[in-house]
């Protein structure tokens, strides 16, 4: 078939979010002569969302032009062929100029040309480039932009999102972006179906603890196709306060579904979904995985396995605990503590007798002085008796987890019945933070 005209199209990945969709416009926008060709399986909030505004955009789908006549496909929110919907006729072809606008990487689609970063959303590269332009957007464009920016960033809060993440949602607020349209797309109101699937998880799923993280283990059988899976088992992360979930749906006897989220960068789901053939985020991730390879039940092993295998081993308690601790005995003056706390510069002392650990004495304490010769008293008589300590393979949030229930400033770090160091809530708030103590 002769080439007539030269044609530029740009697409997304198959089941397309709203990040891929929003990518799409912001090119179509970007490049006014690009066609939009949005996959025929797209999630099912972007359908309801296309169901409504589609004619609003020039997008068709990917039986609705002629693959000969193109002459620059632009690939955005994926870098994998094997992710585009009826794209293989293009793969190959040496005259075709292709360009990728990604947040992902490590895919196999060749590109001469490409924007390719760590960013919470590809959206966020296109809104680069339209600020760089001076573009000016209308409400709709900028509110379908900033449905992908959320969508993918978790209304900014993941881990992934970026400061220039925020700047762009800002710029597209400036736009017009309208939160009322943002919000009723990406937070669906439940079917019953979903429902059902919430209490099975919530009624049985197995909690681990795998490397000191809570994690969540389900597999849940699937008797119709339910949409918005991963929604689901996100809302279930957050409601059973877990560090990472792991539910594996299986659609029929030839092939399951395993959908990862996690909450904490002390578990990769992207990592574990990608050693089961399938990808995605830290934070969110997704595979499919058929029987032959692992069954439903041998999937669960092996994703306990992985997860044990993820020695991305994060900053322990012995790492930030101050040491040798200081310690007086029972009988010690509360002056003579006074002194030790004003010489060290610290703000607690752990009162010990032999190795026991007796109490603790905190800068606090000394507000019970009232009377002059107060200070001359033993320590045992202004001590705090509840002592609460903690392990030194413990995680920091472990230690304010600690903290905040007991209302206790301090922890000794206890190792097979011996006391090795301490930790305060100014250890932890300057590992969250990082920022010193003055
Ligand atoms: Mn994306």
């Amino acid at each position: 078939m002769p080439v007539n005209f030269a044609m530029q199209i740009v697409t997304s990945h198959k089941n397309t979010d709203f990040d891929g969709l929003a990518s799409i416009i912001g090119i179509t926008i970007l490049y006014p002569d690009t066609l939009g060709v949005v996959p025929a399986t797209v999630n099912n909030n972007v359908e309801k969302f296309l169901s409504t505004h589609k004619t609003a955009f020039n997008i068709v789908l990917p039986g609705e032009f002629n693959h000969e006549q193109v002459t620059r496909l632009t690939v955005v929110d994926t870098d994998q062929w094997r992710r585009l919907d009826r794209m293989d006729k293009l793969r190959g072809r040496d005259d075709l100029e292709i360009h990728i606008w990604d947040h992902h990487h490590g895919g196999d689609i060749e590109a001469d040309w490409k924007c390719q970063e760590q960013i919470g959303a590809t959206v966020t590269l296109i809104v680069r480039e339209m600020k760089k332009r001076g573009l000016c957007l209308n409400a709709l464009d900028s509110t379908i932009l900033l449905l992908g920016l959320y969508e993918d960033t978790g209304h900014l809060t993941y881990r992934s999102t970026t400061a220039e993440d925020a700047y762009a949602a800002g710029w597209l607020l400036e736009n017009g972006a309208d939160l009322n349209v943002v919000s009723a797309f990406l937070n669906p109101p439940y079917e019953e179906v979903q429902r059902e699937i919430l209490f099975a998880m919530m009624h049985d799923t197995r909690r681990l603890n795998i490397n000191n993280r809570a994690i969540g283990l389900n597999l849940i059988n699937l008797d119709q196709k339910v949409k918005d899976l991963a929604v689901i088992v996100g809302n279930y992360r957050k409601i059973a306060n877990l560090d990472a979930v792991f539910i594996t749906f299986v659609i029929d006897e030839k092939r399951s579904l395993v959908i990862g989220r996690s909450g904490t960068d002390m578990v990769d789901a992207g990592a574990v979904m990608k050693e089961l053939g399938g990808g995605g985020h830290p934070g969110a991730a997704s595979a499919t995985v058929k029987s032959d390879r692992f069954t439903a039940a041998e999937l669960q092993d092996e994703i306990i396995r992985l997860l044990h295998d993820q020695q991305k081993e994060g900053i322990k308690i012995a790492d930030i605990m101050s040491f040798p601790v200081t310690r007086v005995s029972p009988s010690a003056t509360m002056r003579e503590v006074q002194k030790i706390m004003a010489s060290q510069k610290i703000s607690g002392v752990l009162v010990t007798d032999d190795e026991e650990i007796m109490g603790i004495v905190v800068l606090w304490d000394f507000k019970k002085i009232r009377q002059k010769r107060q200070w001359d008293m033993n320590v045992k008589a202004f001590m705090s008796r509840k002592v609460v300590s903690i392990k030194p393979d413990a995680l920091p949030v472990q230690a304010a987890e600690l903290m905040t229930k007991n209302d206790i400033g301090h922890l000794p770090v206890v190792h097979d019945g011996e006391l090795i160091g301490i930790v305060t809530r100014t250890d932890i708030l300057t590992y969250l933070y990082g920022i010193l103590p003055d």
